[in-house]
């Protein structure tokens, strides 16, 4: 099989990956989703993501990197999802010590890079000899500190399944490589430039990841109907650069439609009849979208799924056709109902538009959650006053308000420091030497503190949940009174982990 895309210098190339790249053993490999424990502290409540709570995502991540190995070697593979699977430190040693891997790859993420350090750490002290590689979100920001750690033998920067096969293919054989892109050895160091990282430019390259990896009855949701649910990604990137978002390093790639029709087909085939497609901008191809939902009303599948969608791309047809086609939950992250502060936040919408895209999405019968976010550059605290205003005047069933954290690698975070209205970089500083619960110490805090904002997402929250008006759409909704308080435990929950976090990855 042809995989192409391998951006070198600044050509494109293809690689017969399958073919040419063959390990002369067998290894074993573990690829590890690590626990969340003493991850970045909350500034809210911090919610218990137990079946009984939110409920499980599936780590689709390390499932792509896993997929990609099992087609193209015949290494033996485990994957462990530590979140779902209750696993905390100590239990995952155990299994390492069990399986005892040549390879183990972490999934990190900056929120959780305390955990994942400390996995790794100890899975090094246990069994020295095993090669340890760290892949993830956390390493398109941070991947020469990490490769500067002591116990870290490789990084994995980009699109990760073909890098990480790769790699494994090269330990096989007792060698190392210093130019395959997005695959850099402690030994040769941290390749900067354009081979930095690995883009994945042909995605239907890459096999639909096999969810069965990992149990599947691990993963449910709160705010589901059915028992099972699973997510997907349908395209990769995001043509947008809002300051509060990671700094972009790719043009959106997509699937094609019969593809991602196929992963559904994949999916009903497991039994598993909800999907939350996360896809950072999931419309923008409008025809690709409507191309999904025909094949999808065609395939008559009986799925439920959600997206997370921009207000500016709502279409009156386009929502009719995706409720047809068994869509019932859109996601929209509207972040301010103040001009100026979304215009600041180079969002790219209109307040005009929030209004007309809730209002469209409602008539087309779905269910509508709005994100708000405080705490953005140069937002006055009269400014966040008019975005709950806001909020309860568009009315969706659902809206969080969260207080913005000024993450690593985004705009805001730099021109912040650049200000020096952030003195110290402490996320590199905790990139380097991650500490247990680390709260980032400082926000955008020049026209409210911590505390008033935090106050604020809690009045938001009580205005728009604690109406009559709205108590009695949602037991009427949620066919009576019994299944209001159930889902509203939860819901509480839920809510309360959507409102400590920034609507960064909602949109
Ligand atoms: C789905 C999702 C969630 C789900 C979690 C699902 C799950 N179990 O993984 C939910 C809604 C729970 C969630 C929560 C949060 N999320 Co989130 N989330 C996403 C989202 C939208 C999709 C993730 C995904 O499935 N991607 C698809 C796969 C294919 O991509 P991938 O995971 O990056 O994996 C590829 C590579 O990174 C690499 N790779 C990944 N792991 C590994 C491991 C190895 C060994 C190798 C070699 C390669 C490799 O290869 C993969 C295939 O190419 C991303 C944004 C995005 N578009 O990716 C944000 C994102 C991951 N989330 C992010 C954040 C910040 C959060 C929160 C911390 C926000 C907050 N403050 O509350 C919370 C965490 C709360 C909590 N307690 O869980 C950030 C992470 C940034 C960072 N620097 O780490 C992202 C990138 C969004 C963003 N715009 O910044 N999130
Ligand atoms: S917030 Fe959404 S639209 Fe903005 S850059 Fe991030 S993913 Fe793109």
């Amino acid at each position: 099989m042809q995989i192409s895309g391998v951006l070198k210098g600044n050509e494109r190339e293809s690689q017969d990956i399958a073919c040419q790249d063959k390990a002369k053993h067998s290894l074993r490999v573990l690829l590890i989703q690590p626990p969340r424990t003493a991850g970045v502290a909350s500034l809210f409540h911090q919610v218990d993501e137990t079946s009984e709570g939110i409920g499980y995502k599936p780590p689709l991540g390390i499932l792509y990197v896993a997929t990609v190995l099992k087609k193209h070697s015949n290494h033996q593979i485990k994957v462990i999802d530590a979140i779902a699977q209750g696993l905390q430190t100590e239990d995952i040693i155990q299994e390492v010590l069990s399986f005892k891997p040549d390879v183990v790859g972490i999934s990190a993420w900056t929120d959780f890079w305390y955990p994942a350090y400390k996995v790794g750490e100890q899975i090094k002290q246990a069994l020295p000899e095993t090669h340890l590689a760290y892949g993830g979100p956390h390493l398109g920001i941070y991947p020469k500190e990490t490769l500067e750690i002591s116990f870290v033998d490789s990084v994995i920067v980009g699109d990760g399944e073909i890098p990480f096969l790769r790699l494994c293919n090269l330990i096989a054989n007792d060698e190392t490589d210093d130019e395959f892109p997005g695959l850099h050895f402690k030994q040769h160091g941290l390749r900067q430039g354009h081979d930095t990282y690995y883009i994945q430019k042909e995605l239907d390259d890459i096999p639909i990841p096999d969810r069965t990896f990992l149990p599947i009855e691990l993963y449910s949701s709160v705010l589901g109907k059915n028992d099972y649910i699973t997510t997907m990604i349908t395209s990769r990137g995001c043509p947008f650069k809002c300051t509060f978002c990671k700094l972009n390093f790719q043009k959106t790639l997509c699937h094609s439609a019969e593809r991602v029709v196929e992963e559904f087909q994949r999916i009903a085939g497991l039994g598993i009849r909800e999907v939350e497609i996360y896809d950072d901008t999931f419309t923008w191809s409008k025809e690709r979208l409507k191309d999904i939902c025909r094949g999808l009303i065609k395939a008559d599948l009986n799925i439920e799924w959600a997206v997370r969608d921009r207000v500016s791309t709502a279409d009156v047809e386009l929502y009719a056709l995706m409720y047809e086609a068994g869509c019932r939950r859109i996601h929209l992250g509207i972040e301010s109902g103040v001009q100026h502060v979304i215009d600041r936040m180079r969002k790219q919408i209109k307040v005009e538009q929030a209004q007309k895209a809730v209002k469209l999405a409602k008539n087309a019968g779905l269910t509508v959650l709005t994100y708000f976010m405080f705490g953005n550059l140069d937002e006055t605290l009269e400014d966040m006053h008019k975005t709950i205003d806001f909020a309860m005047e568009l009315d969706a069933d659902y809206a969080t308000f969260s207080v913005t954290i000024p993450y690593a690698g985004t705009e805001m975070y730099e021109e912040a420091l650049s200000t020096g209205l952030i003195a110290d970089d402490y996320w590199k500083e905790y990139a380097l030497s991650p500490v247990p619960n680390f709260k980032p110490p400082k926000l955008i805090e020049n026209h409210a503190s911590m505390n008033q904002m935090i106050d604020l997402s809690n009045e938001g929250i009580r205005r728009f949940y604690f109406r009559p008006r709205y108590i009695l759409r949602q037991v009427k909704s949620l066919g009576g009174i019994g299944e209001f308080f159930r889902k509203g435990r939860m819901g509480l929950q839920l809510l309360s982990g959507l409102v400590r976090a920034p609507s960064v990855y909602t949109k």
